[in-house]
């Protein structure tokens, strides 16, 4: 572990990271950029061709990851493959692959066993194994200590060493987040710990804490898990508002006002590629033991209620007017899961549009960042029977509540992110409806 340690402390350690993803390419980047010979490996070509051409094989708008890719790969600092072989010389091979969870919140951890199973034969004495993606509490021990010992036919911290440090970047901020967020470092042992440190020392300008695996897998599944329940509390909270004449959004002001207090944004729904998944990691960990799990499911189950909850508003508010949904037709604002962003992944959005469709509505749907749904969106709510906005684009923030109503065949507005001023929304003439809002206490 001495050589290892040195040889990373003067940049001389061969890096890899297996998996050119959003967390994985940022990464091979950043360590390249700092003075690394990083290579990529990617088992899907097209990448691997894209990458050493220097062409960015991450969508929507990440600032300054083009021009660092451009640099690294023309400086070679940064190449790309598919050939596990090319492993044989890396001291530390980082793991950025996905480990999502199916319909049952079971994870799949088949990208991670594979890519353990290939490494195993070819990993070179003495190196350092760092799992970056996102793993329920216990995989280090249960999952990847074993296949890796397996594959390798070697003991961990004899002939290889191992940890995992969480990623913690998000879409559209990915080199910052990189270098600016602090990091759980969890090592088999406290030496492997600290080496990793040395090593994540020279791309992260924030904490680096080291810990046992165990606790970063805690730590970055609680994280989420604790951002999800905050947003159902906020839910909620929403659904007693409307129900008793409140308005969430006042409430909520002032309930922050009290100290200590943070109470979230209520909304149409929680999307993206990391809170509707982590929390099932989490309660994966704990799969099969005798612990009564109740807060963090249910929390699950509201947020994912909440693009249901829009259906049933617009459902009540055409209903007042005499329409029903079916055979309504119905301009839906806003596919991607977060405001400015064209990241759809667990879309609210897309549940909301299955229900519509369900009920025979024709659904139009206008997004400002997901190309397929680019548009004028005046034209697309020409002759609609109502509008939903179901993201907070700032682009949605302009819409005149006037030139909406006179486009509108039935000027219904159901706001699932708050972005409309609800006494302009009346004044121009719509019925308007906002998740949190109760009808009657509407000025
Ligand atoms: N949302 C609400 N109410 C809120 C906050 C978010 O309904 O108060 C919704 C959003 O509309 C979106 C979803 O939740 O649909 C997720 O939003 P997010 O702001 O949590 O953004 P993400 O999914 O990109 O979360 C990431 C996470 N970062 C990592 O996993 C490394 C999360 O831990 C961060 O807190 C979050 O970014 C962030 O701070 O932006």
């Amino acid at each position: 572990m001495l050589d290892l340690r040195k040889k990373i402390e003067i940049k001389e350690a061969l890096v890899a990271v297996i998996g050119m993803g959003y967390v994985g390419l940022p990464v091979a980047c950043e360590f390249a950029h700092t003075g690394f010979d990083v290579l990529g490996i990617e088992i899907i070509q097209d990448k691997v061709d894209n990458i050493n051409a220097a062409i960015s094989t991450i969508e929507g708008d990440e600032p300054g990851l083009a021009e660092l890719l451009t640099q690294v790969v023309k400086a070679g600092q940064l190449r790309a493959t598919g050939d596990y072989h090319d492993l044989h010389d890396r001291d530390v091979i980082l793991i950025d692959v996905e480990t999502p969870v199916d319909n049952d919140n079971v994870p799949r951890y088949e990208a991670l066993r594979s890519v353990l199973h290939s490494l195993g034969p070819v990993l070179k004495q003495n190196a350092l194994i760092i799992i970056e993606s996102t793993i329920a509490p216990g995989t280090m021990k249960n999952v990847v200590l074993p296949l890796l010992e397996e594959s390798s036919g070697r003991k961990v911290n004899e002939g290889f060493y191992l940890g995992n440090c969480p990623e913690r970047v998000m879409p559209g901020k990915l080199l910052a987040n990189l270098r600016g967020l602090s990091r759980v470092v969890g090592g088999m042992t406290p030496e492997t710990a600290d080496t990793m440190v040395a090593l994540y020392r020279h791309v992260v300008n924030a904490d680096l804490d080291p810990v046992d695996c165990i606790t970063a897998e805690l730590v970055k599944t609680i994280e989420n898990s604790y951002r999800d329940v905050q947003i159902a509390f906020a839910n909620e909270v929403a659904l007693i508002c409307e129900t008793v004449g409140g308005n969430v959004w006042k409430v909520r002001e002032l309930v922050n006002k009290s100290p200590y207090r943070n109470m979230h944004l209520p909304g149409a729904g929680v999307g993206g590629h990391c809170i509707p998944k982590d929390p099932w990691l989490l309660v994966y960990g704990v799969h099969g033991r005798d612990v009564p799990i109740q807060l963090i499911p249910a929390s699950r189950a509201i947020n994912e209620s909440m693009p249901l909850h829009m259906v049933d508003l617009l459902q009540d508010t055409l209903a007042s007017l005499g329409h029903g949904l079916t055979g309504s037709k119905i301009l839906v604002l806003g596919y991607a899961y977060l405001g400015d962003s064209d990241d759809t992944r667990n879309s609210p959005s897309e549940v909301l549009v299955r229900h519509l469709e369900k009920f025979a509505a024709t659904v139009v749907i206008h997004d400002p960042y997901v190309p397929e749904y680019q548009g004028v969106w005046e034209q697309m709510a020409q002759g609609c029977d109502a509008a939903v906005i179901m993201v907070s684009h700032r682009d949605y923030m302009k819409i005149d509540p006037r030139k909406l109503k006179s486009l509108l065949r039935t000027p219904v507005l159901v706001d699932g992110r708050k972005v409309i001023d609800t006494t302009q929304a009346k004044a121009a003439g719509l019925i308007y409806r906002c998740i949190g809002e109760s009808y009657e206490t509407q000025p």
